[in-house]
């Protein structure tokens, strides 16, 4: 059924949006004058160590993306570059990421970086942290809650990712003059993450006016086991498909493992995954998967550029989202090269 092309598919986007938010530094307790969305925090050393002390509230260790997001942090956060870390894993739990926080605010660590688990909930604890003089940022996952109660987001804009994964799709099936019924099993992320909220919306928004059959919908968790588990599943039922829409790379590798021991010849399927590690990369080149949506996780030395800033009293966007594109046929021999992970 498919036809491998080498038309050339090119989607990229670099999308940053960017509000400005001036942090005026107006004094040694890390207050500053109001910036455009009410907050008035900025990362200080308030305990004269001669060092910003950032207690990062990790989500867990997941995935590949996850891991390297996690040394992007430990290898920027060190003392040459004049910081100190503080790291808490709240292994995918999301009610001990909040007790994860307020440790890190009983701490008294200077600033803190949150990767939330999921986007729910989260206005107490924060309030928290604004209530203590300690600056938050939220980064890899936004959060929906007032711009007063953060300092600023870095990382991905999900539904921008989903949205170039599902415009891919389209023009995949129109230059391949796709006519059967495209019948796609859809594994999501972890439920309530706005990783998952906004891939996954890309793919509803667009699958009923394009005619397009969501036959199965489980969340893998953003694992390669869970995504193996619900993918064998799926396919005890015996339904047909020929798209896998998979929100990460991790659950990918599962489902593919899932069908080679049915016996399913995994090139005769679209696959669509998301992040864009290094062996996920491979996997395009070798035509097993078709289209990676990326997702940047060396988030470190930019977040770290962010707190630098916002201490120094410039002005940082109060959103920011990273440069992203797709890989496919056309990009991945080239993209392999620098990928991330293994
Ligand atoms: C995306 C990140 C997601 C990755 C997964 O920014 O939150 O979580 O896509 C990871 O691999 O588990």
């Amino acid at each position: 059924m498919k036809a491998k092309t080498a038309s050339a598919i090119v989607i990229s986007a670099a999308l940053v949006l960017s509000f400005s938010a001036c942090g005026n530094d107006s004094g040694s307790s890390g207050d500053s004058g109001s910036d455009s969305s009410g907050y008035n925090l900025i990362p200080q050393d308030t305990n004269g160590d001669g060092y910003i002390t950032l207690g990062f509230a990790q989500v867990g260790a997941e995935s590949g993306w996850r891991t390297a997001n996690t040394q992007s942090y430990k290898d920027y956060f060190v003392e040459a570059n004049g910081f100190k870390l503080v790291f808490a894993d709240a292994n995918q739990d999301a009610d001990k990421q909040k007790q994860d926080v307020r440790d890190l605010i009983a701490q008294g660590v200077e600033v803190i970086d949150l990767a939330p688990v999921t986007d729910s909930g989260w206005e107490p604890v924060l309030q928290e942290a604004k209530d203590a003089g300690i600056p938050l940022i939220v980064s890899d996952r936004q959060l929906s809650v007032s711009d007063d109660l953060y300092l600023t987001y870095f990382g991905g804009d999900m539904l921008a990712e989903g949205n170039r994964a599902v415009d891919w799709l389209e023009k995949y099936i129109q230059d391949n003059n796709i006519t059967d019924p495209i019948n796609i099993v859809h594994l999501q992320g972890t439920i309530g993450s706005t990783a998952q909220k906004g891939r996954s919306q890309a793919l509803s928004d667009a699958a009923p006016g394009k005619g397009w059959n969501i036959v199965y919908e489980q969340t893998g968790e953003f694992t390669q086991a869970k995504g193996q588990e619900v993918m064998e599943s799926f396919l005890q039922q015996g339904k047909d498909f020929n798209v896998i829409y998979s929100e990460n790379d991790d659950m990918t590798y599962g489902a593919i493992d899932a069908m080679k021991a049915a016996g399913i010849d995994v090139e005769s399927k679209i696959i669509i995954s998301f992040d864009g590690n290094k062996s996920a990369v491979q996997m395009v080149v070798d035509g097993i998967i078709d289209v990676i949506a990326e997702c940047d996780p060396l988030l470190g030395p930019q977040v770290g550029d962010l707190i630098t800033k916002a201490k120094n009293g410039e002005q940082i966007a109060k959103v920011t989202y990273s440069v992203e594109g797709v890989i496919d046929s056309t990009t991945a021999a080239e993209k392999v090269k620098t990928a991330f992970g293994s």
